[in-house]
Protein backbone atom coordinates (compact mmCIF):
# COMPACT_ATOMS: atom_id res chain seq x y z
CA UNK A 1 0.00 0.00 0.00
CA UNK A 2 1.43 3.40 -0.81
CA UNK A 3 0.67 5.76 2.04
CA UNK A 4 0.97 9.61 1.92
CA UNK A 5 1.70 10.64 5.04
CA UNK A 6 1.61 14.01 6.35
CA UNK A 7 5.18 15.36 7.39
CA UNK A 8 3.73 18.53 8.92
CA UNK A 9 0.53 17.16 11.16
CA UNK A 10 2.40 18.31 13.68
CA UNK A 11 1.77 22.02 13.67
CA UNK A 12 -1.90 21.42 14.55
CA UNK A 13 -1.70 21.06 18.00
CA UNK A 14 -4.77 22.32 19.91
CA UNK A 15 -4.06 23.00 23.68
CA UNK A 16 -7.65 22.74 24.98
CA UNK A 17 -11.47 21.71 24.08
CA UNK A 18 -14.51 22.54 25.73
CA UNK A 19 -15.36 18.94 27.28
CA UNK A 20 -18.18 18.06 30.11
CA UNK A 21 -18.07 21.98 31.32
CA UNK A 22 -14.66 22.28 31.61
CA UNK A 23 -11.33 22.92 29.18
CA UNK A 24 -9.58 20.13 28.83
CA UNK A 25 -6.13 18.41 27.18
CA UNK A 26 -7.09 17.65 23.43
CA UNK A 27 -8.04 14.31 22.93
CA UNK A 28 -6.76 14.85 19.21
CA UNK A 29 -3.28 14.98 19.45
CA UNK A 30 0.43 14.47 17.57
CA UNK A 31 1.03 11.53 18.73
CA UNK A 32 -1.72 9.79 17.68
CA UNK A 33 -0.15 9.83 14.25
CA UNK A 34 3.09 8.69 15.58
CA UNK A 35 1.81 5.67 16.76
CA UNK A 36 0.93 4.84 13.51
CA UNK A 37 4.06 5.40 11.75
CA UNK A 38 5.87 3.75 14.09
CA UNK A 39 3.92 0.78 13.88
CA UNK A 40 3.98 0.52 10.26
CA UNK A 41 7.91 0.78 10.34
CA UNK A 42 8.08 -1.76 12.86
CA UNK A 43 5.73 -4.34 10.70
CA UNK A 44 7.02 -3.22 7.26
CA UNK A 45 3.99 -2.27 6.13
CA UNK A 46 2.88 0.46 3.50
CA UNK A 47 5.74 2.69 1.29
CA UNK A 48 5.86 6.34 2.35
CA UNK A 49 5.72 8.90 0.41
CA UNK A 50 5.42 12.84 1.22
CA UNK A 51 2.54 14.49 -0.35
CA UNK A 52 2.51 17.28 -3.35
CA UNK A 53 1.82 20.69 -2.70
CA UNK A 54 -2.60 21.15 -2.17
CA UNK A 55 -4.90 21.29 -5.06
CA UNK A 56 -6.10 24.46 -3.92
CA UNK A 57 -8.87 24.61 -6.94
CA UNK A 58 -10.23 21.32 -5.81
CA UNK A 59 -10.62 22.21 -2.27
CA UNK A 60 -12.79 24.82 -3.27
CA UNK A 61 -14.63 22.86 -5.48
CA UNK A 62 -15.37 20.48 -2.19
CA UNK A 63 -15.21 23.61 0.29
CA UNK A 64 -17.09 26.97 -0.73
CA UNK A 65 -13.92 29.60 -1.31
CA UNK A 66 -15.17 31.79 1.63
CA UNK A 67 -14.96 28.75 4.17
CA UNK A 68 -11.55 28.32 2.50
CA UNK A 69 -10.19 32.01 2.84
CA UNK A 70 -11.68 32.31 6.38
CA UNK A 71 -9.71 29.06 7.70
CA UNK A 72 -6.74 30.34 5.27
CA UNK A 73 -6.57 33.34 7.30
CA UNK A 74 -7.88 32.83 10.55
CA UNK A 75 -4.98 32.78 12.70
CA UNK A 76 -3.66 35.96 11.48
CA UNK A 77 -6.90 37.71 11.74
CA UNK A 78 -6.62 36.09 15.52
CA UNK A 79 -3.24 37.41 16.13
CA UNK A 80 -3.96 41.03 14.73
CA UNK A 81 -6.92 41.06 17.35
CA UNK A 82 -4.22 41.63 20.11
CA UNK A 83 -0.29 39.85 19.81
CA UNK A 84 -1.39 38.04 23.00
CA UNK A 85 -3.76 36.11 21.52
CA UNK A 86 -0.81 34.09 19.51
CA UNK A 87 -0.53 32.26 22.81
CA UNK A 88 -4.20 30.92 22.92
CA UNK A 89 -6.07 28.56 20.56
CA UNK A 90 -9.14 29.87 18.63
CA UNK A 91 -12.40 28.38 20.30
CA UNK A 92 -15.88 29.27 18.81
CA UNK A 93 -18.45 30.74 21.48
CA UNK A 94 -21.40 31.37 18.85
CA UNK A 95 -23.39 30.36 17.06
CA UNK A 96 -26.12 31.20 14.54
CA UNK A 97 -28.88 28.68 15.35
CA UNK A 98 -32.87 28.72 14.39
CA UNK A 99 -34.16 32.56 13.74
CA UNK A 100 -31.09 33.84 13.31
CA UNK A 101 -29.69 35.03 9.38
CA UNK A 102 -27.43 33.35 7.43
CA UNK A 103 -27.49 35.44 4.88
CA UNK A 104 -24.81 37.85 6.26
CA UNK A 105 -21.37 37.59 7.45
CA UNK A 106 -20.49 39.46 10.28
CA UNK A 107 -17.24 41.34 10.28
CA UNK A 108 -16.31 40.40 14.10
CA UNK A 109 -14.15 37.63 14.48
CA UNK A 110 -16.00 35.50 16.93
CA UNK A 111 -19.07 35.50 14.80
CA UNK A 112 -17.25 34.37 12.31
CA UNK A 113 -15.62 31.73 13.57
CA UNK A 114 -19.05 30.91 14.72
CA UNK A 115 -20.43 31.23 11.67
CA UNK A 116 -17.89 28.57 9.57
CA UNK A 117 -17.90 25.92 13.13
CA UNK A 118 -20.58 23.75 14.86
CA UNK A 119 -18.64 23.02 18.29
CA UNK A 120 -16.43 24.12 20.92
CA UNK A 121 -14.33 21.26 20.90
CA UNK A 122 -12.24 22.10 17.79
CA UNK A 123 -9.31 24.49 18.60
CA UNK A 124 -8.00 26.34 15.28
CA UNK A 125 -4.70 26.94 15.83
CA UNK A 126 -1.47 28.63 14.71
CA UNK A 127 -0.38 25.46 12.23
CA UNK A 128 -3.83 23.87 11.15
CA UNK A 129 -4.27 25.94 8.07
CA UNK A 130 -0.68 24.18 7.19
CA UNK A 131 -1.51 20.80 8.71
CA UNK A 132 -5.10 20.76 7.50
CA UNK A 133 -3.76 21.53 3.53
CA UNK A 134 -0.84 19.03 3.21
CA UNK A 135 -3.55 16.54 5.17
CA UNK A 136 -6.13 17.42 2.06
CA UNK A 137 -2.84 17.19 -0.52
CA UNK A 138 -2.39 13.54 0.96
CA UNK A 139 -6.02 12.23 0.14
CA UNK A 140 -6.09 13.92 -3.06
CA UNK A 141 -2.51 12.26 -3.90
CA UNK A 142 -3.96 8.70 -2.46
CA UNK A 143 -6.84 9.02 -5.03
CA UNK A 144 -4.79 9.84 -7.98
CA UNK A 145 -2.62 7.35 -7.11
CA UNK A 146 -4.57 4.44 -7.31
CA UNK A 147 -6.15 5.58 -10.26
CA UNK A 148 -3.28 6.13 -12.20
CA UNK A 149 -2.17 2.97 -14.95
CA UNK A 150 -0.29 0.75 -12.99
CA UNK A 151 -1.19 1.92 -9.54
CA UNK A 152 -1.76 0.25 -6.25
CA UNK A 153 -5.33 -0.91 -5.15
CA UNK A 154 -4.77 1.23 -2.48
CA UNK A 155 -3.65 3.97 -0.89
CA UNK A 156 -3.82 5.93 2.65
CA UNK A 157 -3.62 9.71 3.65
CA UNK A 158 -2.31 9.24 6.86
CA UNK A 159 -2.77 12.44 8.19
CA UNK A 160 -4.37 14.58 11.16
CA UNK A 161 -6.45 16.86 11.97
CA UNK A 162 -9.19 14.73 10.67
CA UNK A 163 -11.85 15.46 8.34
CA UNK A 164 -15.25 13.24 8.41
CA UNK A 165 -17.02 15.86 10.36
CA UNK A 166 -15.87 19.04 8.07
CA UNK A 167 -18.76 20.02 6.06
CA UNK A 168 -18.49 22.41 2.69
CA UNK A 169 -18.24 25.24 4.82
CA UNK A 170 -17.53 24.31 8.48
CA UNK A 171 -15.21 22.75 11.02
CA UNK A 172 -15.77 20.97 14.52
CA UNK A 173 -15.53 18.05 15.70
CA UNK A 174 -11.43 18.01 15.12
CA UNK A 175 -11.67 18.53 11.26
CA UNK A 176 -11.28 21.26 9.00
CA UNK A 177 -10.71 20.17 5.70
CA UNK A 178 -12.90 16.57 4.72
CA UNK A 179 -10.50 14.83 3.55
CA UNK A 180 -12.67 11.55 2.69
CA UNK A 181 -14.91 14.09 0.83
CA UNK A 182 -11.59 15.17 -0.93
CA UNK A 183 -10.24 12.19 -2.07
CA UNK A 184 -13.90 11.15 -3.63
CA UNK A 185 -13.88 14.09 -5.48
CA UNK A 186 -10.64 13.62 -7.00
CA UNK A 187 -11.33 9.85 -7.56
CA UNK A 188 -14.49 11.37 -10.22
CA UNK A 189 -12.24 14.16 -11.93
CA UNK A 190 -9.82 10.88 -12.04
CA UNK A 191 -11.93 9.08 -13.78
CA UNK A 192 -14.36 7.21 -11.35
CA UNK A 193 -17.95 7.65 -12.76
CA UNK A 194 -19.64 5.86 -9.18
CA UNK A 195 -17.60 6.71 -5.74
CA UNK A 196 -18.34 5.31 -2.63
CA UNK A 197 -17.68 6.37 1.05
CA UNK A 198 -17.62 3.94 3.85
CA UNK A 199 -17.38 5.94 7.62
CA UNK A 200 -16.15 3.47 9.63
CA UNK A 201 -15.45 6.38 12.48
CA UNK A 202 -17.35 5.70 15.79
CA UNK A 203 -18.77 8.90 15.27
CA UNK A 204 -21.21 9.28 12.32
CA UNK A 205 -19.46 11.59 9.92
CA UNK A 206 -21.78 14.58 8.87
CA UNK A 207 -19.62 16.59 7.24
CA UNK A 208 -19.57 14.35 4.45
CA UNK A 209 -22.97 13.36 4.60
CA UNK A 210 -24.01 16.76 4.08
CA UNK A 211 -21.17 17.67 1.25
CA UNK A 212 -22.71 14.94 -0.90
CA UNK A 213 -26.57 14.94 0.05
CA UNK A 214 -27.86 16.18 -2.93
CA UNK A 215 -25.72 14.27 -5.35
CA UNK A 216 -25.90 10.61 -7.12
CA UNK A 217 -22.48 9.82 -8.12
CA UNK A 218 -20.71 9.48 -4.12
CA UNK A 219 -22.78 7.16 -2.31
CA UNK A 220 -22.45 8.26 1.59
CA UNK A 221 -22.46 4.94 3.93
CA UNK A 222 -21.82 5.35 7.99
CA UNK A 223 -21.56 2.65 10.78
CA UNK A 224 -21.56 4.84 13.70
CA UNK A 225 -22.60 5.07 16.99
CA UNK A 226 -26.32 6.09 17.14
CA UNK A 227 -26.67 9.88 17.68
CA UNK A 228 -29.91 9.99 20.05
CA UNK A 229 -26.86 9.37 22.90
CA UNK A 230 -23.55 9.96 21.12
CA UNK A 231 -21.86 13.26 19.19
CA UNK A 232 -22.79 14.98 16.65
CA UNK A 233 -26.36 14.13 17.60
CA UNK A 234 -27.71 15.99 15.29
CA UNK A 235 -27.38 14.11 12.15
CA UNK A 236 -26.58 10.43 11.55
CA UNK A 237 -30.09 8.81 11.51
CA UNK A 238 -30.90 5.87 9.54
CA UNK A 239 -34.00 7.86 8.02
CA UNK A 240 -31.46 10.45 6.40
CA UNK A 241 -31.82 8.60 2.75
CA UNK A 242 -30.47 12.09 0.70
CA UNK A 243 -31.93 14.37 -1.30
CA UNK A 244 -33.26 15.30 -4.58
CA UNK A 245 -30.48 13.61 -7.44
CA UNK A 246 -29.26 12.06 -4.23
CA UNK A 247 -32.36 10.22 -2.27
CA UNK A 248 -31.09 7.20 -2.12
CA UNK A 249 -27.46 6.96 -2.07
CA UNK A 250 -26.91 7.96 1.68
CA UNK A 251 -27.01 5.08 3.89
CA UNK A 252 -26.41 5.60 7.94
CA UNK A 253 -26.09 2.52 10.03
CA UNK A 254 -26.59 3.93 13.96
CA UNK A 255 -25.90 0.60 16.07
CA UNK A 256 -25.79 0.93 20.00
CA UNK A 257 -23.50 2.23 22.63
CA UNK A 258 -21.52 -0.99 23.52
CA UNK A 259 -21.81 -3.27 20.14
CA UNK A 260 -19.58 -5.54 20.01
CA UNK A 261 -17.31 -7.10 16.92
CA UNK A 262 -19.83 -9.74 15.88
CA UNK A 263 -23.02 -6.98 15.95
CA UNK A 264 -20.80 -4.25 13.86
CA UNK A 265 -20.06 -7.23 11.29
CA UNK A 266 -23.23 -7.29 10.44
CA UNK A 267 -23.55 -3.52 9.67
CA UNK A 268 -20.79 -3.86 7.88
CA UNK A 269 -21.81 -6.28 5.43
CA UNK A 270 -24.72 -4.68 5.46
CA UNK A 271 -22.78 -1.08 3.96
CA UNK A 272 -20.04 -3.40 1.80
CA UNK A 273 -23.86 -4.90 0.02
CA UNK A 274 -24.80 -1.13 -0.83
CA UNK A 275 -21.55 -0.10 -2.40
CA UNK A 276 -21.93 -3.30 -4.40
CA UNK A 277 -25.16 -2.84 -5.49
CA UNK A 278 -24.37 1.25 -6.38
CA UNK A 279 -22.19 -0.10 -8.44
CA UNK A 280 -18.89 1.71 -7.43
CA UNK A 281 -15.99 2.25 -9.37
CA UNK A 282 -14.00 2.97 -6.05
CA UNK A 283 -14.21 3.93 -3.01
CA UNK A 284 -12.85 5.93 0.15
CA UNK A 285 -12.67 4.35 3.37
CA UNK A 286 -12.78 6.68 6.43
CA UNK A 287 -10.68 4.75 8.96
CA UNK A 288 -10.82 5.63 12.46
CA UNK A 289 -9.99 3.11 15.03
CA UNK A 290 -12.49 4.59 17.95
CA UNK A 291 -14.73 1.60 17.42
CA UNK A 292 -11.92 0.23 19.80
CA UNK A 293 -13.05 -1.10 23.12
CA UNK A 294 -9.95 1.14 25.40
CA UNK A 295 -11.44 4.42 23.59
CA UNK A 296 -11.81 6.95 26.41
CA UNK A 297 -14.54 9.13 24.33
CA UNK A 298 -16.39 6.06 22.41
CA UNK A 299 -18.76 3.05 23.54
CA UNK A 300 -17.74 0.12 20.53
CA UNK A 301 -15.98 -2.97 21.67
CA UNK A 302 -13.84 -3.73 18.88
CA UNK A 303 -10.92 -5.82 19.70
CA UNK A 304 -7.05 -5.13 18.05
CA UNK A 305 -7.44 -8.00 16.43
CA UNK A 306 -10.87 -7.70 14.82
CA UNK A 307 -9.11 -4.79 12.86
CA UNK A 308 -7.65 -7.31 10.32
CA UNK A 309 -10.54 -8.81 9.86
CA UNK A 310 -12.29 -5.58 9.26
CA UNK A 311 -9.13 -4.97 6.50
CA UNK A 312 -9.67 -8.22 4.92
CA UNK A 313 -13.71 -7.59 4.52
CA UNK A 314 -12.83 -3.75 3.19
CA UNK A 315 -10.00 -5.76 0.54
CA UNK A 316 -13.11 -8.25 -0.84
CA UNK A 317 -15.10 -5.26 -2.34
CA UNK A 318 -11.88 -5.45 -4.73
CA UNK A 319 -12.32 -1.72 -5.80
CA UNK A 320 -9.22 0.98 -5.79
CA UNK A 321 -9.50 1.88 -2.51
CA UNK A 322 -8.45 5.45 -0.69
CA UNK A 323 -8.15 4.75 3.17
CA UNK A 324 -8.27 8.42 5.43
CA UNK A 325 -7.16 8.94 8.98
CA UNK A 326 -10.00 9.85 11.16
CA UNK A 327 -10.10 9.37 14.55
CA UNK A 328 -8.92 6.85 17.14
CA UNK A 329 -7.72 8.24 20.84
CA UNK A 330 -6.57 5.55 22.59
CA UNK A 331 -3.50 6.94 21.20
CA UNK A 332 -1.15 4.35 22.45
CA UNK A 333 -3.35 1.49 20.67
CA UNK A 334 -4.04 3.37 17.55
CA UNK A 335 -0.69 2.21 15.90
CA UNK A 336 -1.83 -1.48 15.69
CA UNK A 337 -5.03 -0.96 15.17
CA UNK A 338 -4.78 1.04 12.26
CA UNK A 339 -1.96 -1.25 11.08
CA UNK A 340 -3.74 -4.11 11.40
CA UNK A 341 -6.42 -2.62 9.52
CA UNK A 342 -4.05 -2.08 6.73
CA UNK A 343 -2.21 -5.48 6.98
CA UNK A 344 -5.85 -7.03 6.80
CA UNK A 345 -6.34 -5.36 3.53
CA UNK A 346 -3.24 -6.78 2.28
CA UNK A 347 -0.31 -4.48 3.33
C1 LIG B 1 -13.94 13.18 16.04
B1 LIG B 1 -13.84 11.93 15.20
C2 LIG B 1 -18.15 17.27 22.72
C3 LIG B 1 -17.33 16.07 23.04
C4 LIG B 1 -17.08 15.25 21.82
C5 LIG B 1 -16.09 15.62 19.66
C6 LIG B 1 -15.69 14.27 19.24
C7 LIG B 1 -15.14 14.34 17.85
C8 LIG B 1 -14.72 13.02 17.31
N1 LIG B 1 -17.93 18.33 23.65
N2 LIG B 1 -16.06 15.86 21.05
O1 LIG B 1 -15.06 11.48 14.67
O2 LIG B 1 -13.19 10.83 15.84
ZN1 LIG C 1 -14.69 9.51 15.74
Amino acid sequence: MLIFHNPVHDKHAGRQEMFRGKLVPCHETPARLEYVLDALRQRGIGELRAPSAPDMDLIKRVHTPRYVDFLASAWQDWVALDPANADLDILPSVWPVRGFRHDIEPTNFAARVGLFSFDSGCPLTAGTWEAATAGAACAIDAARAVMAPGGPRAAMALTRPPGHHAGADFFGGYCFLNNAALAAQALREAGAARVAILDVDYHHGNGTQSIFYERSDVLTVSIHGDPTTEYPFFLGYADEAGEGAGFGANLNLPLAAGTDFATWTQALQQGLAAIQAFKADAVVVALGVDTYEGDPISKFKLKSADYLEVGRMLAGLGLPTVFTMEGGYAVADVGINVANVLEGAGG
